[in-house]
Order: C-alpha cells, then sequence, then structure tokens
C-alpha cells in the first residue's frame, strides 16, 4: 500500500526537496506551506505522484486543525510527518533584539512543530503506526553569539522531539530529530529580511550542504524497518566544525 508522508514547509529549501526525495521513494505526498503558488508548482514537477496541498500557517492552530480535518479520504493515513517548517528572523544580541522576531522563531518553531504535531496525532494514535521527523539545527545542540532566541527554539525543539519519542513509545510511533548544519536555501535571505547580498556572505568561501543533502537523509530514516529507528542525526558541511566554525577558502 502507498505511505504518505505529510512536510510542512514543503515550498522551499530542505521541505521541498525532501518532498522530491520521498516522491521518487514512492510516498504520496501532503506538502504545507504559506505560497500557495509555489506548492502548486512543486505538484506539477512531482506528477504523477499524487499530491495534495494544505496552506496554512503553521502558528494558526485553529487553521492547521482545519486543514488537517479537510483532507481528503486518500490522504488522512499519514505514515510519516516531516515537522520543518521554521526559520530564523534577525541574528542581534539579546539587547538588540527584536520581540517581533521572538515571537515568529518561538510560534513557527516550537510552537508551529506542536500544533501540526497535535493536529495529526489523532490518526496515528488510532493506527497505532507513525514516524515524525523533527528537523532541529546544529543551533539547538550549541549557542552561538547573536543566535540566542534560534538556538533557543531549536533547543526547544530537540528537548520536545526525546519527549515525543518517550510519550509516543506505548504508540508505535517513531520520533527523530534532524540537525544540519549550514544548508544554503532561503534560510538566510528569511533571517536577513530580503537583505541579498548579507544572505549571500553566509555561503561564501566554502560548499554549503545543498537542501537535497538532508533530504537523502530524511528519505533514508523513513525508509528503514520498523525493528529500526534512528533517532538523531546531525549533518554539517564538509567544511564545519560548529554552528559558526567554517573553514573558508
Ligand atoms: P527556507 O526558508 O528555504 O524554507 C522554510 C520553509 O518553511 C518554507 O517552505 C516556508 O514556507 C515554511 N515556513 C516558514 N514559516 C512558516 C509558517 N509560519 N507557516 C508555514 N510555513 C512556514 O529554509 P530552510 O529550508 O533552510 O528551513 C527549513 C527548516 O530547516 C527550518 O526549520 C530551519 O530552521 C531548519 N534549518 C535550516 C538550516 C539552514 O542552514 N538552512 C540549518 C538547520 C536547520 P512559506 O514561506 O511558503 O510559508
Ligand atoms: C540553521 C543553522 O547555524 O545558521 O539552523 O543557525 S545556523
Amino acid at each position: 500500500m502507498t505511505r504518505t508522508a505529510f512536510v510542512s514547509g514543503a515550498s522551499s529549501g530542505i521541505g521541498r526537496a525532501t518532498a522530491v526525495a520521498l516522491a521518487a521513494s514512492g510516498f504520496q505526498l501532503v506538502i504545507t506551506g504559506r505560497r500557495r503558488e509555489r506548492l502548486e508548482a512543486l505538484a506539477q514537477q512531482l506528477a504523477p505522484t499524487p499530491v495534495h496541498i494544505l496552506t496554512f500557517d503553521v502558528r494558526d492552530r485553529a487553521a492547521v486543525e482545519a486543514a488537517v480535518n479537510s483532507l481528503p479520504a486518500g490522504f488522512q493515513s499519514i505514515d510519516v510527518l516531516v515537522n520543518n517548517a521554521g526559520g530564523a528572523h534577525g541574528l542581534a544580541p539579546i539587547q538588540d533584539g527584536d520581540p517581533n522576531d521572538w515571537d515568529l522563531m518561538l510560534d513557527s518553531n516550537v510552537k508551529g512543530l506542536l500544533n501540526v504535531s497535535h493536529a495529526l496525532l489523532p490518526g496515528m494514535k488510532e493506527r497505532q503506526k507513525g514516524h515524525i521527523i523533527n528537523i532541529g539545527s546544529i543551533a539547538g545542540h550549541e549557542v552561538y553569539a547573536n543566535g540566542n532566541v534560534y538556538c533557543a527554539s531549536k533547543a526547544a525543539v530537540a528537548a520536545l522531539t526525546k519527549a515525543m519519542r518517550i510519550d509516543l513509545l506505548p504508540l508505535h510511533i517513531r520520533v527523530a530529530e534532524v540537525n544540519p548544519g549550514a544548508v544554503e536555501t532561503e534560510f538566510s535571505q528569511v533571517r536577513f529580511k530580503g537583505d541579498a547580498a548579507r544572505a549571500a556572505k553566509v555561503y561564501e568561501g566554502f560548499d554549503p550542504l545543498k537542501p537535497e543533502d538532508i533530504a537523502e537523509v530524511i528519505q533514508f530514516m523513513v525508509t528503514r524497518p520498523a525493528n529500526v529507528h534512528i533517532a538523531e542525526i546531525t549533518v554539517l558541511a564538509g567544511a564545519q566544525g560548529a554552528a559558526t566554525l567554517i573553514r573558508r577558502e
């Protein structure tokens, strides 16, 4: 039987590449994000894979619940959830931080992940089956200058992943965390509010990870048999020794 994967934040970057990789592995897909036109283009690219598009902001719990409740019968049994939607907003010392950026990060990266999980867990519980991949970050496992609230939001993802793994064990639901290092996506453009030159500098002088590199790891994890649970994996760029320690040529 065809398995169904639900990928949040599939309109760009890691989520988009994950949707492509999972389709190649034979999954049918629910792809989500706020930018519908991007998702429609992806669905076209994925043809003939069956794809259902949901557009919502992960911060809006009612919208998340309504979207999940609107899934047509053929897409209701979610086997794999990739909690990927999120990102960084700003990079400033805590004393200069913008509380609106803090809200965006905590509401998307932490509460958004909870909102989507909450909407999908009843089905997984009923079926006693499921596999959840939370996209954390190297930033959730170390703190770097000016990263403060982003690092805290990803540390929360690390803690929640462990908590979910424990709580969902009796329900036969596997929960894992993937921690990427520096991946060239729209991440830095979002962090620097559209400042393309500043975003490009982040990836200057070294070969960063591509979204496909992370997608391939996720694809491997979710295609392991039920007796294998890859609980946590950190993937750095080849030239990266720590979040901000990068060998630039
Ligand atoms: P992108 O900015 O390229 O993609 C982010 C995705 O998340 C988009 O599809 C976006 O969709 C979606 N998204 C963001 N906020 C919301 C929201 N409030 N509601 C719904 N969807 C949302 O970045 P990445 O692919 O790099 O980021 C994906 C994940 O990987 C994030 O959780 C990020 O923190 C994490 N990560 C990234 C790293 C990197 O170096 N790039 C490293 C470590 C972790 P839309 O705008 O259409 O809503
Ligand atoms: C994204 C990676 O180190 O730029 O989570 O914060 S980092």
